[in-house]
């Protein structure tokens, strides 16, 4: 428009901005930032950020094994910059953090940043008096398609396991399995029936062994054996935890295309990204990766080279919900689909925020699921999913939905606890 038109009257602005008057009616100063670190039945680093509204957030910035390092950065480093800011300014603060701290990415950084961008995301919503995901644009579906974990000592035991989930209703199932020969990799351990993760209550990571030959000569039978009693119908995922090369993966794809994967996640660790190049070059099994990427950077060359098929990014570990924003926009132009990560050692208010996420992303695929089975988790995290017939249904709470219980939270002390690391059997470091 030209400058006659301007003054015409035609557009005519309620607020000149050019007056230095701030355009924002509800600024609110963040007056406190609180940082909880507590185990009910695993580690979390829990973010409060509290308003002179009296309006609260809440964010998760939990990595796990490396709890204190983010607690430490959020209260030595990130809390005194921001005391006094707009809770509103959520870009402003975010790049502020990222930008204004000099040494960029990284798990540690991005954790922090996380919890207090979901935090920020939690109390626009509330004041707005809208769930998150009406902030992102409203909601492209009704319900959340998740995929199940099955996991077993042989592949009956690992079926059995499947066969209840689908019985229980859910679409989509990740099978791993035991490999015969190799103690304690992918089995049920210690006792839990539904996760083949080493946890707790020990001061040191434990080992377990790995055998790439046994492995790539045992996983299609899996597979094939799946097909043969449960049919083409139901869904099927595998995750490899990063422990091929390339054309190792080249080959597992190009074998399990008979049965016809939803995925194949992490096939090979993504540092050099042009590993899925060579990967994609030989098989039609659609690749899933970035449960550990902490940037867009991370999946930049992977996504616009349409080498994967699923970006596996979660909101605590790449900055929290604005980031998530940006990659999934990025990815809906390259035909690339979000799987976020769903693991437990993302805390409830993760989950929530991805549900957020995932209403909202058109070109949103399927999300991990474990549950929140366990009572002490409950106790400590109020949040607002619920599971139906294999699907995660988001209930309306303004902002994100989720409340946390700083006196339940305070039973449940921090435990030093790891993942697991794994070596082959004469005994070199290999990827868990
Ligand atoms: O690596 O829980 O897809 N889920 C997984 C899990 C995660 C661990 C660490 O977050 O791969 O085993
Ligand atoms: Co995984």
């Amino acid at each position: 428009m030209n400058k006659s038109n301007h003054n015409s009257g035609l557009y005519k602005f309620e607020n000149d901005i050019s007056t230095n008057e701030s355009p924002i009616a509800h600024l609110m100063k963040i007056t406190d930032i609180k940082i909880f670190v507590s185990c009910p039945g695993r580690n979390f680093v829990t973010v409060k950020i509290e308003t002179d509204k009296g309006i609260y957030g809440l964010g998760d910035a939990t990595v796990n094994g490396r709890e204190m390092s983010v607690a430490a950065y959020l209260e030595e480093h990130i809390k005194p910059c921001l005391i006094g800011k707009d809770a509103h300014q959520i870009e402003d603060i975010w790049q502020y953090l990222y930008k204004g701290a000099y040494w960029r990415r990284g798990p540690i950084t991005m954790a922090a940043i996380a919890g207090i961008d979901m935090a920020l995301w939690d109390i626009k919503g509330k004041v707005a008096n809208l769930p998150v995901y009406q902030l992102l644009g409203g909601k492209s579906r009704h319900k959340i398609k998740v995929y199940a974990h099955a996991n077993g000592e042989t592949v009956e035991d690992t079926l059995d396991h499947a066969a209840q989930l689908i019985q229980e209703g859910f679409k989509a199932i990740r099978l791993q399995c035991k490999i015969p020969g190799l103690e304690g990799t992918y089995g049920t351990l210690e006792g839990k029936k539904n996760y083949y993760e080493l946890q707790s209550n020990r001061p040191l990571p434990p080992e377990q062994p790995w055998d790439t030959h046994k492995y790539l000569n045992f996983i299609p039978q899996l597979f094939q054996k799946a097909r043969e009693r449960f049919g083409m119908d139901i869904e099927l995922v595998h995750d490899v935890h990063s422990r091929l090369t390339p054309i190792e993966a080249a080959k597992l794809g190009k074998a399990l295309e008979p049965y016809n994967l939803l995925f194949l996640e992490d096939s090979v660790t993504a540092e050099n990204q042009a590993g899925y190049q060579l990967i994609r070059q030989h098989t039609t099994t659609p690749l899933a990766v970035g449960e550990i990427f902490n940037t867009i950077w991370d999946a930049k060359e992977l996504i616009e080279n349409q080498w994967i098929d699923y970006i596996r990014v979660a909101a605590t570990h790449c900055g929290g919900i604005t980031p998530m924003k940006r990659i999934a926009d990025f990815a809906a132009v390259y035909h690339v689909r979000t799987a976020p990560h769903g693991a437990p050692d993302l805390s409830p208010i993760c989950h929530a925020a991805h549900a957020h996420l995932n209403s909202w992303a058109n070109n949103f695929g399927v999300q991990e699921y474990i549950g929140f089975g366990e009572t002490a988790l409950n106790e400590v995290f109020k949040h607002p999913l619920s599971l139906r017939d294999g699907y995660v249904l988001l209930a309306d709470k303004p902002g994100l939905g989720v409340d946390f219980d700083e006196k339940a939270a305070q039973k449940y002390k921090y435990k030093r606890s790891y993942l697991p690391v794994t070596r082959l059997e004469d005994g070199t470091l290999w990827n868990w």
